[in-house]
């Protein structure tokens, strides 16, 4: 049983919970090492079609555990701990992951909330990368993946004052897709989640990671992913079910096959 995780399945969703309040969900090497296990079984279970990935109202993460990872370390113990590689299990997660945030999303919990497919929020919650007031820069990806988000100016206001936004200033700038009321926020996560559930679940699958290749790969590289899967598609039986439910006018049934 994981010490600093909550797994809950609904039917086809999964919500996986950061549990250590008392310090704010601060990510030390055990959440770490629990959410990757726990994200990996999902991905390893056909039935589970979406993840949602979440907190508690007054924190999906503030950060890397500062007391835990930056004191008495130096450059050769982070590299020998490779906290990297426990980042990297995350982000290989193929099942579709909403980032559900409440209260802070700072530093490394920005940054694991845009490790995810989709980042919706309650109207209480505050993301920021403020390692600058620590003296170093962000180090989980935040330098390169809020800039493809929100631009180089806006990511570099941010990340040089370090300062937090709201929800609203962050659906702005395009890191969140909605901003829900705080009474319901992880309700209408779970129900965004099971509206995906219900896709044809490789095409979900396929869909997210072509989106991936779109930040990392030159358009024609992308575009080229992009023709092979919608090629391998044709061979699924969930293309016959959607294109015969569609013209038959009635739900699809999706097998993920
Ligand atoms: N680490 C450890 N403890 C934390 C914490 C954190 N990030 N954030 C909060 N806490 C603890 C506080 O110390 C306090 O514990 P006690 O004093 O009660 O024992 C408790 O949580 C409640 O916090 P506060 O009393 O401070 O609560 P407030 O409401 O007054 O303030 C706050 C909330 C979020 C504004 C404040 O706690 C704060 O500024 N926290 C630090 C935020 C921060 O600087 N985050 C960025 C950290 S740097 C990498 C991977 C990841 C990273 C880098 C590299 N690699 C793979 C290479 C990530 C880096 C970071 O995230």
């Amino acid at each position: 049983m994981p010490n600093t995780i909550i797994v809950t399945r609904e039917g086809s969703i999964a919500t996986i919970q950061l549990n250590r309040p008392a310090v704010l969900n601060a990510l030390n090497a055990e959440v770490l090492t629990e959410l990757g296990d726990a994200m990996r079984d999902l991905d390893d279970d056909a039935t589970c079609r979406c993840i949602v990935l979440t907190g508690n109202e007054k924190a999906f993460a503030a950060g890397a555990d500062i007391k835990e990872a930056f004191v008495g370390v130096t450059p050769v113990s982070m590299l020998e701990q490779d906290l990297t590689a426990k980042w990297e299990v995350i982000r290989r997660i193929k099942t579709p992951i909403i980032a559900a945030v409440s209260g802070f999303a700072l530093g490394g919990g920005c940054e694991l909330a845009m490790i995810c497919d989709i980042i919706v929020a309650s109207e209480t919650a505050k993301f920021g990368q403020p390692e600058i007031n620590l003296g170093i820069i962000p180090g989980a990806g935040g330098t390169q993946r809020l800039t493809r988000a929100v631009g180089k100016w806006v990511a570099n206001e941010l990340i040089l004052t370090g300062r937090f936004i709201s929800a609203q200033e962050a659906k702005d700038i395009g890191l969140v897709v909605h901003v829900y009321p705080a009474a319901t926020w992880l309700d209408d996560a779970k129900a965004l989640a099971r509206t995906i559930a219900e896709k044809a679940p490789v095409a979900a699958r396929l869909a997210t990671e072509a989106v991936d290749v779109a930040w990392n790969a030159p358009l024609d590289a992308g575009l080229e992913f992009e023709r092979k899967a919608f090629y391998l598609l044709f061979a699924t039986e969930d293309k016959n079910e959607g294109v015969d439910a569609f013209i038959n006018k009635r739900k699809p049934q999706f097998k993920g096959r």
